[in-house]
């Protein structure tokens, strides 16, 4: 009776879901970090700003990218890579704010990984229409440990896989705040993001951000 004055209506997600063995999503778990999170990610970009990588094959990808950390992800027409140089400026990347170090190592512990420590974070931003095609992180840094990975802003389709291309997909709906942890197995699979559809959001406007954590391959920094 009275207490179903106080119920709310259905936030119908579980705070913490499995998606595959080694996956799991937290959601809202980046809520709290929001207000020191948003004008560090803004602090960065002012220093290397997004841009549209080329793909080995010539294409222009429709996500806009930078990095923070002691490594960032490039790519031209020779290939992908790791560097420790914004290529744009010549300077290193933009060292990582201590609230997104402390945003990844909360997320890691988490999701089962106690003492992941962040050394390089990707930084995708995708405005509407834009989408990552279906791939896997194969390059990378050190498999031992996890990637976690934050979504801000407006809303995603989050494509994952299997092993093989081929293999069916699941969708999975993420949300300004979500956290996904990716270790062990889940590391190979396929994953994508669907067209952005278009929006507003209320702090982050027409846009979504995700943040993508790694640990640097043992002895790989500073090459
Ligand atoms: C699953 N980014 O930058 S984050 C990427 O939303 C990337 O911007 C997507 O895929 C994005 O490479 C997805 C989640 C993610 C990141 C790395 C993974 C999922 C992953 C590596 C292995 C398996
Ligand atoms: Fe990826």
């Amino acid at each position: 009776m009275t207490a179903d004055l106080f119920e709310t209506v259905g936030d119908a997600r579980p705070p913490r879901e499995t998606m595959a063995e080694g996956a799991v999503v937290l959601r809202g778990f980046a809520r709290p970090f929001e207000a020191a999170l948003i004008p560090a990610l803004g602090d960065i970009v002012k220093q290397a700003p997004f841009r549209h990588l080329i793909t080995p094959g010539g294409h222009r990808m429709s996500v806009a990218m930078t990095n923070c950390g002691s490594l960032g992800w490039v790519s031209d027409s020779s290939g992908y890579r790791c560097d420790g140089i914004d290529p744009n400026s010549g300077a290193p990347w933009p060292p990582m704010p201590s609230v997104l170090c402390r945003l990844a190592a909360g997320a890691a512990t988490e999701g089962g990984y106690a003492g992941f420590t962040a050394e390089a974070c990707l930084i995708n931003r995708y405005v509407s229409g834009a989408k990552l095609s279906l791939h896997q992180d194969k390059d990378e840094l050190d498999f031992a440990a996890p990637i976690v990975s934050v979504s801000l802003g407006l809303p995603a389709i989050f494509l994952f896989g299997g092993l093989k291309r081929s293999d069916p997909t699941r969708r999975y709906r993420l949300e300004h705040g979500d956290v996904v942890v990716w270790g062990g197995p889940s590391r190979l699979a396929f994953h994508g993001v669907a067209p952005l559809a278009d929006g507003e959001h209320g702090l982050l406007g027409r846009q979504r951000i995700n943040l993508t954590f790694r640990k640097v391959r043992p002895g790989a920094a500073g090459r």
